[in-house]
């Protein structure tokens, strides 16, 4: 079979170019914006975290009503616990940078607001 010129650098040129973009998909971060409002339920959070995968160099906004609410990265025990004596954010919108593997936890500090489920807790893989 005769190669019709100028053929196999297109194909090399085609598989270039597929393997730059599988490359800029993977290393493209995600924004998440959530809607921080007083949950509906106990599992909102939760279930709103369903199906989201979080990798590092992603980061995740808070929306909120910055009269009513509030947000604040916790430990693992705090999120238990629902309390913390750190300063929560009250801007209104607040951004977290994910910057490391694992689980992140956040909290709303108003009274009762946690503990009605608002709180979320992430998994950077
Ligand atoms: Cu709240």
């Amino acid at each position: 079979m005769k190669r019709r010129p100028g053929s196999l650098p297109t194909v090399a040129l085609l598989l270039l170019l597929v393997a730059l973009l599988v490359q800029l998909q993977a290393v493209a971060a995600t924004k998440y914006t959530l809607n921080w409002n007083y949950p509906n339920y106990q599992n909102y959070f939760s279930n709103w975290n369903r199906g989201n995968n979080y990798a590092v160099g992603d980061s995740i906004e808070f929306v909120y009503n910055a009269e009513a609410h509030d947000v604040v990265k916790v430990s693992y025990a705090e999120y238990g616990d629902c309390f913390t004596s750190a300063l929560p954010s009250t801007s209104g919108a607040t951004v977290f940078p994910l910057e490391q593997t694992g689980m992140h936890y956040f909290i709303c500090t108003i009274p009762g607001h946690c503990q009605a489920g608002m709180k979320l807790a992430i998994n950077v893989l």
